[in-house]
């Protein structure tokens, strides 16, 4: 499948891993934004939430608050935003399921 994501997935393009478990994975952002720009993706190939079945969804948003409360609780990290685009009139660009996890400090002009 001609997908960037499950392209990362299957080691073909390579990525800053981050987390993986049975079913999702977390790695680092390919923009270099912010420091602390991760995406979280389902391993199944789904288009977005609009597509996606609530056990998906659900080991998804577990492996989102695994991540965020390590960057809290171990990284330092203040607080988090958490940012999805689901179709392409919202502006995805990668039509593989993500949830972008940007890390957030009082005062950093993080601008998402
Ligand atoms: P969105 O625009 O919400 O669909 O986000 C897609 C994100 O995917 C965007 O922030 C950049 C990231 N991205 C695109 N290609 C690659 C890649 O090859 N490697 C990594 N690590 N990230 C990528």
């Amino acid at each position: 499948m001609d997908c960037i994501f499950c392209k990362i997935l299957n080691g073909e393009i390579p990525s800053l891993k981050v987390y993986e478990d049975e079913y999702t994975m977390v790695f680092m952002d390919i923009a270099k934004d912010v420091d602390g720009h991760m995406v979280a993706i389902p391993k199944k190939h789904i288009k977005n939430i609009l597509d996606c079945d609530v056990d998906t969804l659900s080991h998804l948003m577990s492996t989102v608050k695994k991540v965020a409360n390590y960057c809290v609780d171990k990284c330092g990290y203040e607080g988090v935003n958490l940012l999805n685009a689901s179709d392409e009139s919202a502006g995805q660009s990668v039509p593989h399921f993500h949830i972008h996890i940007i890390t957030r400090r009082r005062n950093d002009n993080v601008d998402a």
